[in-house]
């Protein structure tokens, strides 16, 4: 019975469909991270988006918390070939965060506590793509999967979801991040398997 029922969660209808090229399905949610889980204290938690001119907005916990939050269900893509569905989370849309935020920039360089960094189109983050998500199946996100907040961008392979986020840089030139910089695909999207860089 254990073995049906887990089958039955494992394939649902139309999961071979929602499965980018090269990819499995996992039921786990492993943890994938390049160093240690850093540990930030709510009191001393911010985040921030630099302009290219300069400006910075800046938010404590208590303010993003008192955002309005959306709670997206989204499937995410490891480059590592795992892939995860209907996956559950709350968080702040980026469109949020944006909306006073006034910018020409066309990229953006996330960097994480703990000293991660990675780099995207900003448009990539905007319109309803990406979240600053601090909930997880109904739990407060836990340190070891980015708690208190990580960045969600689901469309693009999930090395791009940058754990215990810190904040935006916006940029008017693409700057590789950690893994871009290691050979790692500048861009990451899953459906045309952008995997290294070449690829
Ligand atoms: N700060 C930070 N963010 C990170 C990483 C990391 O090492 N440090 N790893 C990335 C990679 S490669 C993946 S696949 C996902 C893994 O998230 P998870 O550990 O919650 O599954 O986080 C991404 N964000
Ligand atoms: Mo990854």
């Amino acid at each position: 019975m254990g073995i049906i029922s887990r089958g039955f969660q494992g394939r649902r209808r139309g999961d071979d469909e929602r499965l980018p090229p090269g990819q499995y399905l996992t039921e786990d949610f492993p943890v994938l991270s390049a160093g240690p889980t850093p540990r930030v204290p709510l009191d001393r938690w911010e985040f921030t988006i630099d302009t290219e001119g300069g400006q910075v907005h800046r938010w404590n916990w208590q303010e993003l918390r008192a955002l309005p939050s959306e709670t997206p269900t989204v499937d995410i893509h490891c480059v590592t070939t795992w892939s995860k569905l209907d996956t559950r989370w709350q968080g702040v849309s980026l469109d949020v965060l944006f909306e006073d935020v006034e910018t020409a920039a066309e990229y953006a360089l996330v960097h994480s506590y703990g000293g991660y960094t990675t780099n995207l189109p900003l448009e990539d983050l905007l319109d309803g793509k990406a979240w600053i998500a601090y909930r997880y199946d109904g739990e407060e996100l836990e340190p070891r999967h980015g708690g208190p907040a990580r960045l969600l961008v689901p469309h693009l392979y999930f090395w791009k979801s940058a754990k215990w986020v810190r904040g935006i840089r916006l940029l008017n030139e693409d700057w590789p991040g950690f893994w871009e910089t290691a050979g790692y695909h500048d861009y990451g999207d899953p459906w045309r398997e952008q995997r290294y860089e070449g690829d």
